[in-house]
């Protein structure tokens, strides 16, 4: 049956599958109170995620977990929008489509085999539960310094993840080096140093979270100049990398209509675009991390990018 899964996964479009026992997610209360101490005031923060080292107790019923790997680093990223939209918002998979996978269509397949899946979609950011740590313990890859979650293919990839009520257990075997030794490309490419020591990381210095659900505020400590040309999100620490194989990403596969649009949504053109553009042309784009509410956030980011491009150093 795990094998029935996997077939099925890559037929919706998905490009690995694997499957643990619940029981596999004993090791991260461990990893998860060690990060609590590291960074304590993340704790917070984790608090409102969601309840990620809670699955066991959130689903009694559930015996194993499902997780699928999503490669959206084979498509075209347009230049103009590098440096500016992290590629996990713009390179969003469109469900069912040529674009990206068919969920429902998986979904409906666990129903028609009498299995019990809750997932996916259904819990938005807070999910079933740490889906980095499930992926690694499934054997789709490693978790680096930087603390993504890298397949053969490096980090740009999308997890998704099912509990189901039955009993299966799938462990794929995939060959991915480990980080180099002494290798700190990723810290040093942090410039607010949310990445203050190897697998860690500060949330609240995070130009991804503030650039988000942040509101576009600048905390204290922080200073506009670290958050450099970014709009929305932050691919730096990914981007940095010699594990992404992906450095030009101006070649690969054509994504939408991604192309006509990179254009338009650029930080000199905000002012002449009107509210219901942005909300439809970015922030429907951005899975949910930026709401209709946020135009105005969104807008100062643009406002803050356009600032840095002006005093920004020659070589950058
Ligand atoms: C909350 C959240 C955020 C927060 C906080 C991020 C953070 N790292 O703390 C914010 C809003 C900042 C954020 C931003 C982004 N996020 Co986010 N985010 C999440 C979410 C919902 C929960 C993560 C979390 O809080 N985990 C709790 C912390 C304590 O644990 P953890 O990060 O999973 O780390 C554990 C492992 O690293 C493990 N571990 C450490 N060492 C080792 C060693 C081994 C051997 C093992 C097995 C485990 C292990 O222990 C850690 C616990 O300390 C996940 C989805 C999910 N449900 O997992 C997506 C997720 C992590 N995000 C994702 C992405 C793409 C992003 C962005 C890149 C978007 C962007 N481009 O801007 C940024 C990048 C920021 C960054 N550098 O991390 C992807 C990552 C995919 C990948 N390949 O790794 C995920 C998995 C979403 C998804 N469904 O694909 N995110
Ligand atoms: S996403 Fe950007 S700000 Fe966040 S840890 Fe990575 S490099 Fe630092
Ligand atoms: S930049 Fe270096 S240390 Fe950081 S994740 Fe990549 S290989 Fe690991």
């Amino acid at each position: 049956m795990s094998k029935e899964i996997y077939n099925c996964a890559i037929q919706c479009g998905f490009d690995n599958c694997g499957i643990i026992s619940v029981n596999a997610l004993n090791g991260f209360e461990e990893l998860y109170q060690k990060r609590i101490s590291d960074v304590p005031q993340s704790k917070f923060f984790y608090d409102n995620v969601g309840d990620l080292q809670g699955t066991k107790e959130r689903f009694p019923w559930a015996k194993s977990i499902v997780i699928l790997t999503f490669n959206y680093g084979k498509y075209c990223y347009p230049k103009e929008l590098q440096g500016k939209y992290a590629k996990a918002f713009f390179l969003q998979p469109h469900k069912n489509s040529d674009f990206g996978f068919d969920l429902q269509r998986f979904e409906q397949w666990f129903v028609e085999h009498e299995i019990h899946a809750e997932g996916g979609e259904q819990f938005h950011h807070h999910s079933v539960g740490p889906l980095r740590y499930i992926a690694a313990k499934a054997g789709l890859g490693i978790i680096r310094k930087n603390n993504f979650f890298y397949t053969e293919n490096g980090s740009y990839n999308m997890l998704i993840g099912y509990v189901i009520d039955k009993e299966y257990e799938l462990i794929q075997n995939t060959h991915v080096i480990p980080c180099g030794e002494k290798c700190d490309l990723c810290q040093r490419a942090c410039k607010t140093k949310a990445l203050q020591s190897q697998y860690t990381i500060d949330p609240l210095k995070c130009v991804s979270y503030w650039t988000t659900f942040g509101n576009s505020d600048i905390p204290q400590g922080l200073s506009p100049e670290m958050f450099e040309e970014w709009v929305c999100g932050c691919d730096n620490c990914q981007d940095a990398c010699p594990h992404n194989i992906r450095h030009d990403w101006n070649a690969g596969k054509h994504f939408s209509n991604l192309k006509e649009i990179a254009p338009m949504i650029l930080p000199r053109n905000y002012e002449n675009l009107s509210d219901e553009f942005l909300i439809e042309q970015v922030i429907s784009k951005t899975a949910d991390h930026l709401q209709v509410s946020d135009v105005q956030a969104l807008r100062k980011n643009a406002e803050r990018s356009l600032n840095y491009q002006q005093i920004k150093p020659k070589n950058k």
